[in-house]
């Protein structure tokens, strides 16, 4: 090995005994001291950075000291140094999933199971902890649209292994709406604001991407996917991650397997209301992001369950669907999964832009026993992953801290804009005299592509199986909880309406006919499309698990990390409030005190006024839907202030009408029945469900009286 490569590789073993991308990227950190002195670009002392160089008109004659503002100087090295840099701050943003958020972690494998289908030790060596840069993302929407609009969600995982990097770049929908990569770009032009008028942003309630899939039938499953739940999810950490395309394993001993890769949360899959996802945009625009960096920085770091499912190369055939065709899943009937490993995120980014914006991810970046297959979006994507890092980062966009290898690297490949590494070596070509960047063999570790025999026309074509597009649609709509198809319905209901095109909308129904008659029907009837008098075609009536998002409620029912809100104001029940919120903390949710101000309010404690408490937030300030559950304290005065104030009253009718966990206390029941005026409060007692409740009203909400035992109330409720 050349002398660079044994430095780097002696400094990568001393770096392995922490996350060595952690102390990779440490190299790269500056962590300024108070009274950091400010220095130029190239490293000169600044002494003023406030007022641009200029001529200044003194009163000489005068003698008064009144000094007149002359002309700026182009002079300024210093103010012009300032503004280029400034003017040069943005970078393209990426043409897809452009809004996204990252964080750093780890990735663990329980044993070696996996080594029956692969060699790579990423994935087969329990002993490891692999280091991981994960950007979630939306898709349609430029870097500055909202967190919660109905889209795809990106699931970026780039590994750092000692093999070199290995990306997975997913999606939390385990299909496309393409099968062929060539397609791409009509589909995201599609998709995207209109050419003539850039209308809509962060969605795809419009006339050019439904006219699009309404005519590119191959979309229908996918379709069925975003305008489920999925669409809307409540936060990145409660999202599945799929690798979508399929990819191959090889194992020591020759035998390739296709594979999948899933992600699956710990916390379970759950998603906003439609409704809340709507206001969320308009109140917090950042509340995914906010969310994942507020649960890793309180220490509840997300983790994921990693999963695949593999066929062997013999059993390629033998399925009534082609397993290279993104559209359609591999059912967990047909092919289990396997949990294989662990993957979580503990530790959010230093800075936004060098680590978040600048990683780069590419599914052509594969580690030694990992390959890939003919599937033909993957075929494409290996070229434009590539290609789209040069154009939005530069050549040597590979250098950059957040995307270079843990690994030593080196290579012949040289030159371009803002190379950042210097080598010391008089050739950069194989083979040369010196014998350096000799390819390294097979059993040392190299890269090499399974040999596989191949024949065939050349054509622009697709297989047979390809051509069929509405089973696994099927399959899709049919394994929903009704509640979850009445909200497809709703959703597709939105969107056409928002077409205004009689055309786009009218021959979407055609295409839902053509998955279910029911369905087609109830959205023809919302959007006023042509309704169907007879089926499309013939629904199958099969399920699959693992598509409602009910099946992945957590095994043991959890509050960790929820958001509850406490609505307080002068003269509630401090020891009452203080036991509840104990409860709830100790079982890992976030609680915040809200009121009619953001400073102290003033409790009681039995007959007396207690010790202020500060409110984090004020009634104005937040909305109820930021929230996943309410719980009002019981006292009479605070009682009587709130339900004289309009918003309070909102606030809990609103998280009633998205179903969410109500709390209340004494008083505070009588303000939910009589203020408030919850429906059903009687219909709906079900004591049964909740142990140590007095009172239980409606089939989500809760309100509680006596005994402190509101706690527990909303940890059954926000499970069930
Ligand atoms: Fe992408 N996709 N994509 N995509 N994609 C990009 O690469 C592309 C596809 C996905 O957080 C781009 O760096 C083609 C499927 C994610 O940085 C671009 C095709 C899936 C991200 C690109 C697809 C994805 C991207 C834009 C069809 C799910 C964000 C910026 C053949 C498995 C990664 C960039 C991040 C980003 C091309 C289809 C997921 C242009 C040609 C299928 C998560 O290269």
């Amino acid at each position: 090995m050349s002398s660079i490569g044994q430095s780097v590789e002696k400094a990568f073993t001393t770096m392995t005994s922490k996350n060595s991308k952690v102390v990779d990227l440490q190299r790269d950190i500056l962590e300024p001291r108070t009274s950091q002195p400010l220095t130029t670009d190239h490293g000169v002392k600044v002494a003023d950075t406030d007022n641009w160089l200029k001529i200044i008109d003194s009163d000489s004659e005068s003698k008064s000291e009144s000094k007149k503002n002359g002309p700026s100087l182009l002079e300024d090295q210093i103010g012009r140094e300032k503004i280029h840099r400034f003017d040069h701050e943005r970078i393209p943003e990426r043409v897809v999933h452009a809004r996204g958020t990252g964080a750093h972690g780890h990735f663990k494998v329980f044993d070696d199971r996996a080594s029956k289908y692969t060699f790579a030790p990423v994935l087969t060596d329990s002993s490891r902890t692999t280091p991981v840069f994960v950007r979630f993302s939306t898709v349609q929407g430029s870097r500055g649209s909202a967190d919660t609009v109905r889209d795809v969600r990106g699931f970026a995982v780039k590994f750092y292994t000692e093999e070199g990097n290995w990306d997975i770049v997913g999606n939390d929908i385990p299909v496309f709406f393409i099968q062929d990569a060539i397609k791409f770009p009509d589909f995201v032009h599609a998709v995207k604001p209109e050419p003539h008028n850039e209308v809509p942003q962060g969605q795809s309630a419009h006339n050019n991407f439904w006219d699009f899939v309404g005519l590119q039938p191959e979309s229908a499953h996918m379709v069925m996917w975003v305008m489920s739940d999925r669409g809307v999810p409540r936060s990145f950490r409660m999202m599945q991650g799929f690798g979508v395309n399929t990819f191959t394993l090889v194992p020591a001993d020759g035998k390739r397997h296709f594979v999948k890769f899933h992600f699956i949360p710990e916390l379970g899959v759950h998603s906003l209301l439609w409704d809340e996802a709507l206001k969320i945009n308009g109140q917090d625009p950042d509340f995914h992001r906010k969310d994942l960096s507020e649960a890793i920085e309180s220490g509840a770091y997300p983790k994921w369950k990693f999963a695949i499912q593999t066929i062997p190369e013999s059993e390629q055939h033998k399925f009534d669907f082609d397993i290279l065709d993104a559209t359609k899943i591999w059912p967990q009937e047909l092919v289990p999964l396997e949990e294989i490993g662990e993957l979580v995120l503990d530790r959010v980014v230093d800075e936004f832009f060098p680590e978040t914006e600048q990683v780069a991810f590419c599914t052509s970046h594969v580690v030694p026993g990992i390959g890939f297959s003919d599937d033909p979006l993957l075929q494409g994507r290996n070229f434009s992953y590539f290609d789209t890092q040069i154009s939005r980062l530069g050549a040597n966009w590979e250098e950059l801290p957040i995307n270079r290898p843990v690994c030593p690297v080196f290579n012949h490949n040289c030159d371009g804009k803002s190379r950042h590494r210097i080598v010391k070596s008089e050739v950069n070509y194989w083979p040369n005299r010196k014998d350096i960047g000799r390819p390294v063999p097979e059993e040392k570790g190299g890269y090499v592509e399974y040999a596989e025999r191949l024949q065939g026309i050349k054509q622009r074509a697709r297989g047979s199986k390809f051509q069929e597009h509405f089973n696994h649609a099927q399959l899709f709509y049919n394994s929903l909880a009704a509640y979850e198809k009445a909200h497809l319905v709703s959703a597709i209901g939105f969107e056409l309406s928002h077409c205004e095109d009689p055309d786009v909308y009218r021959s979407y129904i055609n295409v839902l006919n053509n998955i279910d008659f029911d369905l087609a029907k109830a959205v023809a009837v919302k959007v006023n499309g042509d309704v169907p008098k007879k089926a499309g075609r013939e629904n199958h009536g099969r399920t699959s698990k693992g598509l409602s998002q009910l099946d992945f409620l957590p095994k043991e029912p959890t509050i960790v990390s929820r958001r509850i809100a406490i609505l307080i104001s002068d003269g509630f029940n401090a020891v009452e409030m203080q036991a509840v919120r104990a409860a709830l903390t100790s079982a890992k949710a976030v609680c915040y005190l809200i009121g009619p101000r953001r400073n102290h309010i003033r409790p009681m404690v039995g007959q007396d006024f207690g010790p202020e408490v500060f409110a984090d937030h004020h009634f104005d300030s937040q909305r109820s839907t930021l929230f996943d559950a309410i719980y009002i304290p019981s006292g009479e005065e605070h009682v009587k202030t709130i339900a004289k104030n309009g918003r309070v009253v909102h606030w809990v009718r609103e998280a009633f009408g998205h179903c969410k966990a109500i709390a209340a206390v004494g008083e505070g029941v009588d303000f939910l029945r009589e203020v408030v005026r919850l429906p059903g409060s009687v219909d709906l007692f079900t004591p049964s469900r909740v142990q140590g409740i007095d009172e239980v009203v409606t089939s989500y909400g809760v309100v509680t009286t006596g005994k402190y035992s509101a706690s527990s109330a909303v940890t059954d409720v926000l499970n069930i």
